[in-house]
């Protein structure tokens, strides 16, 4: 069986990561669609370098949660099989031992040059606008997608769909594209579609199956469920 899973901040949340739409968001009285776009980015570089800083920093203090976990166990034993992509920009899937994540919307540990184009490593600040270590112009920014911008990986992800036998989406609004056609591309392809949220997303009603909860209870859940129907 071929399974692509689709994970959002939701997933995150009970690792007190802040999602974006919900009361507590993000971003505090803004809407994300107006400041997390590359026009924002021009007219307050340092105000956006900052707010970026910042969630680089709380990082350090943020754990994976059972649902980063239970899906790291079914790559264990689906390999391959299993294709990984997430909105988010965290790195609590790979903390909670995911060794193939796709990072559609970019990754917060990486800073893009905007100068040489290259991509590096990034844990430090970057409001202070720092030379780039490998041509050394200061046009670091953020490696993630905002909007506006073309998501990172579509061809793979793209294909992934094409030829699943179910899609998950995890912790998602929806209300994000193109994430939030996934399903109904993977649905038009035969796939059986299943929806892991805490309430039901804007797209909820092109799942075949809507579970809602807490992503840490029932993504363990049904991943108990598909190792069992593997024999585990
Ligand atoms: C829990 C929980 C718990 C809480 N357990 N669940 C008009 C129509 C259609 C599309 C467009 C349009 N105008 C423009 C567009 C395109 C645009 C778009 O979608 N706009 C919308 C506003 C309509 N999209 C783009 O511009 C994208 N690019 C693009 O389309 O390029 C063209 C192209 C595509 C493909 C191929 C070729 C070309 C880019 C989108 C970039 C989004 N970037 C951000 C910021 C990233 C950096 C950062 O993190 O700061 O990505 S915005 C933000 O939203 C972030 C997220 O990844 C994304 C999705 O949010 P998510 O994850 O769904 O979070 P929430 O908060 O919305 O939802 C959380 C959910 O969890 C809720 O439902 C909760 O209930 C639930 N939950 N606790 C389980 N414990």
């Amino acid at each position: 069986m071929r399974i692509v899973v689709l994970t959002g901040a939701g997933i995150s949340a009970e690792s007190g990561v802040p999602t974006f739409r919900d009361a507590d968001g993000l971003w505090e009285g803004h809407r994300i669609e107006d400041v997390a776009t590359p026009e924002a980015y021009e007219a307050q570089p340092t105000a956006v370098q900052r707010f970026y800083d910042d969630r680089r920093k709380s990082l350090a203090g943020v754990e994976p949660n059972p649902a980063h976990v239970a899906l790291a166990r079914l790559e264990e034993v689906l390999g391959e099989d299993l294709f990984l992509v997430t909105q988010n920009i965290d790195d609590l899937h790979e903390r909670g031992g995911s060794q193939q994540v796709a990072h559609m919307h970019g990754e917060l540990l990486k800073a893009w040059c905007r100068s040489c184009d290259g991509r590096v490593p990034w844990t430090g600040e970057l409001a202070d606008f720092p030379p780039c270590p490998r041509c050394g112009v200061s046009e670091l920014r953020p490696d993630v997608v905002w909007f506006g911008e073309i998501p990172y990986g579509m061809d793979e992800i793209q294909r992934r769909l094409l030829r699943a036998d179910l899609f998950v989406s995890v912790g998602t609004s929806g209300a994000v594209y193109p994430a939030a056609g996934f399903v109904q591309l993977a649905a038009s392809c035969g796939a059986k579609t299943l929806e892991l949220n805490l309430e039901p997303s804007e797209g909820t009603h092109f799942f075949s199956e809507a579970r809602h909860g807490r992503a840490g209870d029932l993504v363990p859940v049904w991943v108990d469920e598909v190792l069992r129907s593997y024999g585990f």
